[in-house]
């Protein structure tokens, strides 16, 4: 759960994604932790969470200045470029963030080179000479031992010898605290596998960081604010938007939001995130963050996603074909959160069929239908619940409560499986109470609105439960019920309550045509 409630009683929750690279385009992985953020957002903002949620851009660096360079641009219109293609892709997926930081916006170098000022006073930072190996694609150095055959890990490059004068920020000096924090807090980094490799990159001596380039290098940064002749290491600049932007929201806000960060990354950024950043929180006497949330990576029909494969997955595209709940929706139920998933578009197709198509989609339109066809979509009283009416809201009230724990847990795909569980008892419900047979006879017709009216309010709960995870099914589902948006929003109304006696309907549209293979 989110970190406790403040003396207002309101409860916070800051999300953010890593600020991606400029040095490519959006594909399933960075779509992946923006959906999970958007995802655990709107679900707190559904229980009447204050929250904030941010996405961005990593603008500087070596990196980028190469792949401006490659593609005959200047720096800041290369960035300005494809950040514009992140954003634009974000908001044509629905993605409702608060902001869209970039780390070349004012206010954003202006946090950083207060930051940095500050640590440098405090003496955190000093000027030194150092030689190493340094992997241009992770933008940092290398010790010997992390290297496999001499090679970066991740780029399977062999990084260059480069020694020069620069800035060094204390991080050794934290190593201690930071051991304790871990400590004092087991979840700070979770799932736990990722907390035990903290735990191991710890048992080493921390070194210090070097946190500068010099211009003669590398100009495209944040200039040093004590030493012109150098700019800011991309990753002691990148990791400050953090603060930079709950910062932008006022004093209260920001003191309010910024013990309840989440910060949602993949396993490639462990180290910076959980190693670098919450040193330099404690060097610039911040607090640290609530949790750091870390994901596995996708794969593609069992293979590492590359251009050069061919196998890029992009968002758009996708939702295009199939829709972007669709979508949405197979990205949440086929990953555990911490571990590797792979990616097929055949395992897709059968998902939005099965779940979607067969089981929610069926739902909607018998209910509605039967419900148009013996009533002309009038509401009928509730009557007497009987043992299978009690069942089936019992069922909804289990899933409302393993979904709860499920999402604080992260389990993202355990609570769609929850939800999909009292959507198919629904089903069941139809064929066990079989109101189209009872329909034949006058006398039992009062049951059959009866067993209808329940069957609203199974999907007045689909819809609310699910809202966070395919948000355009629910408030579909809700236009047709003819409620209210904020018949979405936690808690609702009881079971039984929410559909007035003669409250009308609207006729099904299908939600989820079945695709065929
Ligand atoms: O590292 N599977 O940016 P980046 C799952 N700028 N997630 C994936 C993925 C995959 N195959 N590939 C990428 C950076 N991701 C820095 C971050 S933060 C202050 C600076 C996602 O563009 C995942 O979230 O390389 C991963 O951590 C991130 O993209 C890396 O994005």
């Amino acid at each position: 759960m989110p970190a406790d409630a403040t003396a207002t009683g309101v409860r916070h929750l800051y999300v953010t994604t890593p600020l991606y690279y400029v040095n490519g385009e959006p594909h399933l992985g960075s779509a992946y932790t923006i959906l999970i953020c958007d995802t655990v957002a709107r679900f707190y903002r559904q229980r009447g969470y204050d929250t904030y949620f941010l996405t961005g851009t990593d603008e500087h660096g070596d990196k980028i200045a190469e792949a401006a360079a490659a593609a005959g641009e200047e720096p800041k219109a290369y960035a300005d470029r494809i950040s514009a293609i992140f954003r634009s892709t974000w908001e044509q997926s629905g993605l409702a963030y608060d902001r869209f930081i970039r780390t070349t916006d004012a206010d954003h170098i202006r946090t950083v080179q207060e930051i940095l000022q500050q640590v440098y006073d405090a003496g955190d930072i000093y000027f030194g000479s150092y030689g190493g190996l340094y992997c241009k694609g992770c933008e940092r150095f290398y010790t010997e031992k992390e290297l496999v055959d001499g090679k970066c890990p991740d780029h399977r490059t062999t990084p260059d010898f480069i020694a020069e004068d620069n800035y060094f920020f204390r991080m050794g000096k934290y190593q201690e605290r930071l051991l304790t924090a871990l400590a004092a807090k087991p979840d700070l980094v979770r799932p736990e596998r990722y907390r035990n490799e903290v735990l191991a990159m710890l048992r080493e001596p921390l070194e210090d960081l070097c946190i500068s380039r010099p211009k003669s290098r590398l100009t495209w940064g944040i200039e040093m604010p004590f030493d012109d002749r150098f700019v800011t290491y991309v990753w002691f600049d990148a990791l400050i938007n953090y603060v930079t932007a709950v910062r932008s929201l006022g004093r209260e806000r920001c003191d309010a939001l910024w013990p309840a960060a989440q910060h949602f990354i993949a396993k490639d950024i462990l180290k910076p995130h959980a190693i670098y950043w919450p040193t330099m929180l404690m060097a610039a006497g911040l607090p640290l963050y609530d949790h750091l949330n870390v994901h596995g990576y996708w794969t593609v029909d069992g293979q590492k996603m590359s251009k050069s494969l061919g196998n890029v997955v992009r968002p758009l595209d996708m939702q295009a074909k199939y829709g972007r709940d669709a979508f949405r929706y197979v990205l949440l139920r086929e990953s555990v959160f911490g571990l590797d998933a792979d990616f097929r578009e055949d395992a897709l197709v059968t998902r939005i069929n099965a779940d979607l198509a067969n089981n929610v989609g069926n739902l909607v339109s018998r209910t509605l239908s039967m419900q148009h066809k013996y009533f002309a979509g009038a509401v009928q009283p509730l009557g007497e619940q009987r043992p299978e009416d009690a069942a089936l809201a019992a069922a909804f009230a289990a899933a409302a409560r393993e979904v709860d724990a499920q999402v604080a847990e992260l389990m993202l795909s355990r609570a769609l499986e929850a939800i999909f569980r009292a959507a198919d008892h629904a089903n069941k419900y139809i064929v066990e109470t079989a109101p189209f047979t009872l329909a034949r006879d006058p006398a039992t017709k009062p049951r059959v609105g009866a067993i209808l009216h329940n069957l609203l309010e199974a999907l007045r709960s689909t819809a609310q439960l699910a809202a966070p995870f395919i948000p355009e099914t629910a408030t579909r589902i809700v236009e047709l019920l003819n409620l209210p948006a904020d018949a979405l929003r936690v808690p609702g109304a009881a079971w039984g309550t929410a559909f007035p006696a003669g409250h009308v309907v609207r006729k099904p549209v299908p939600l989820f045509p079945r695709i065929e293979a």
